[in-house]
């Protein structure tokens, strides 16, 4: 079975959030045909907007977000369809965009996949604008990210919670 290295994007901010993203760490580890590779930190992030021009459409506390490394076996669909399981299993629901939420797993990277379908796009569209993505990414693969990338980022406000425990 071919294996790929694929980098999940771990949210959460409500409920309890740190002990979610922990527990979906550990939930990826256990999918079909995958192991976990590495976690970054935990940090806690100020909630942004999807859209920029809607800025007052990210509300709620704080977030709570990470990154994982896997390795797998799985089709990124299939993979796509494991973690809306998860996000389903930890009570998500889907009111309207940007809403907070009990869990979120994108998939940011998929190997060098690229693919853009209705279902999904990869790499995720939005990595690039999101220092809650891009900081915990450069954690465990400095490689995948830029300085630029960062410089870019580094106003938004970003907080180191918890080392990595892999
Ligand atoms: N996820 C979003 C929208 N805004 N803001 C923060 N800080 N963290 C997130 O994970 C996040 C967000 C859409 O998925
Ligand atoms: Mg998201
Ligand atoms: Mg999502």
């Amino acid at each position: 079975m071919a294996e790929v290295t694929a980098y999940i994007a771990i949210g959460a901010n409500l409920g309890q959030a740190q002990r979610s993203v922990q527990q979906a760490m550990q939930a990826l580890g256990q999918l079909p045909l995958t192991q976990l590779l590495k976690c970054s930190s935990l940090y806690r992030t100020a909630p942004m907007a999807s859209d920029p021009s809607q800025p007052t459409s990210a509300t709620g506390p704080d977030y709570i977000n990470a990154v994982a490394a896997i390795a797998t076996g799985l089709t990124a669909p299939d993979l796509l369809l494991h973690l809306q399981a998860l996000e389903l299993a930890a009570g998500r629901e889907r009111p309207y965009p940007d809403a907070p939420r009990t869990l979120d797993l994108d998939i940011l990277l998929y190997g060098s996949a690229q693919m853009d379908s209705a279902q999904l796009v990869i790499p995720h569209p939005r990595m690039a604008q999101r220092a809650f993505v891009l900081v915990p990414l450069a954690e465990i693969a400095p490689a995948l990210v830029s300085a630029a990338q960062l410089a870019a980022v580094a106003h938004q406000s970003i907080e180191k919670l918890l080392p990595s425990t892999s």
